[in-house]
């Protein structure tokens, strides 16, 4: 399987994050990347691409148009405010407060990114624009008939909607590949998020939709991040209604408790939607070692994903997400990449 990365990632590295109640060093840093690009080298996965340049369209077939153009122009608009510090929201437009975007940089970003672990930096913009070259080249070497191709993005992106930014995510580049992957034809695409958080923005943009199934494993959003979205009763409204499938789990599953299980469950509904391509949200902050998650997969269950996932016997796009154990990351990532390869249908 080869793999396509861009060292444009590393501009973005948050200075902290509001957690626990304290001002922490970030979780979600370029050291993740590099990692998983070692790994990738160590085991030889495959070739490492870089990605051709594709500028902010992509983007804007799945997040409306005045938030891409926020994310690119809100650190010059911060720095003339407040100066060269990351920008962070102080007000979110919550239930009782009024749907506005004000002009203000401060209120824009409580109107746009929804918590205080996604701040703007000097570097948000040329990263994540290099996150959407990344997740298009890989689409299209899935269109043009590899079997696999493995997208090393970073930041995760599975919790960006429509308009909304959170969850150290500000673009979404799995839902960015399935559209773009609609617009070349394909009838039907499948996105399975494995990552320990739901997907909720994956889930927010084809959540009316028929053309893109989204299934997500994680934990019980009742206990966890993101709280507000993840609950087994969405199921999708509309045209989309039975084609948004959440699987959430206790917290402390193990592959044996509850794993195992639910990942069958998924890739039944996989199979049953009959994908022209399949696309993993691949997170491993499922680790029983992640220091924000508490779902408990062990080092061998990730060879175990890899290769159930490769019974769906669909062409497969593997789009990094979450993972914060940093010496970790690129190994689970790996072994699960290594699996799939290695399995017979
Ligand atoms: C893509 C992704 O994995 N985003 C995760 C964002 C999670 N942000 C909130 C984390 C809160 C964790 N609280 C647990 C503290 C344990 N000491
Ligand atoms: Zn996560």
């Amino acid at each position: 399987m080869d793999t396509v990365y861009s060292e444009g990632h590393a501009v973005h590295h948050a200075s902290g994050e509001l957690i626990s109640g304290e001002f922490k060093p970030a979780f979600e840093m370029p050291q993740r990347a590099y990692n998983v690009i070692d790994a990738v080298r160590e085991v030889g996965l495959g070739e490492i691409r870089e990605p051709e340049k594709h500028g902010s369209a992509p983007a804007t077939r799945v997040h409306t148009e005045r938030m891409v153009r926020f994310l690119e122009t809100a650190w010059d608009e911060w720095v003339a405010k407040r100066g060269e510090i990351d920008a962070f929201p102080l007000i979110w437009p919550s239930r009782s407060l009024r749907d506005i975007e004000p002009n203000d940089i401060d209120g824009k970003l409580g109107f746009y990114c929804a918590d205080a672990g996604t701040p703007i930096t000097a570097g948000t913009w040329p990263c994540v624009s290099a996150g959407v070259d990344v997740a298009v080249t890989a689409a299209d070497m899935v269109l043009n008939g590899a079997d696999s191709a493995f997208a090393a993005t970073r930041p995760p992106g599975h919790h960006a909607g429509k308009e909304i930014f959170l969850g150290y995510c500000y673009l979404n580049f799995t839902a960015i590949a399935a559209q773009h992957m609609i617009d070349a034809g394909k009838k039907k695409v499948a996105i399975l998020d494995v990552d320990y958080h739901h997907g909720n923005g994956t889930q927010d943009i084809f959540y009316d939709r028929d053309d893109v199934l989204f299934v997500s494993l994680h934990a019980d959003p009742m206990e966890v991040f993101p709280f507000f979205a993840g609950h087994a009763d969405e199921t999708g409204t509309g045209a989309g209604e039975g084609y948004n499938v959440n699987m959430p789990l206790p917290l402390g599953a193990t592959w044996e408790s509850h794993y195992a299980e639910a990942l069958d469950r998924g890739i039944e509904a996989v199979k049953d939607f009959d994908p022209d391509i399949l696309i993993v949200s691949l997170g491993v902050d499922t680790y029983e070692h992640d220091p924000i998650g508490q779902i408990c997969l062990k080092r061998e269950d990730y060879a175990r994903i890899g290769e159930a996932l490769k019974g769906i016997n669909k062409p497969t796009l593997f789009m990094l997400e979450g993972g914060y154990m940093v010496d970790h990351v690129g190994v689970n990532v790996v072994d699960v990449l290594k699996a799939f390869d290695a399995a017979t249908v």
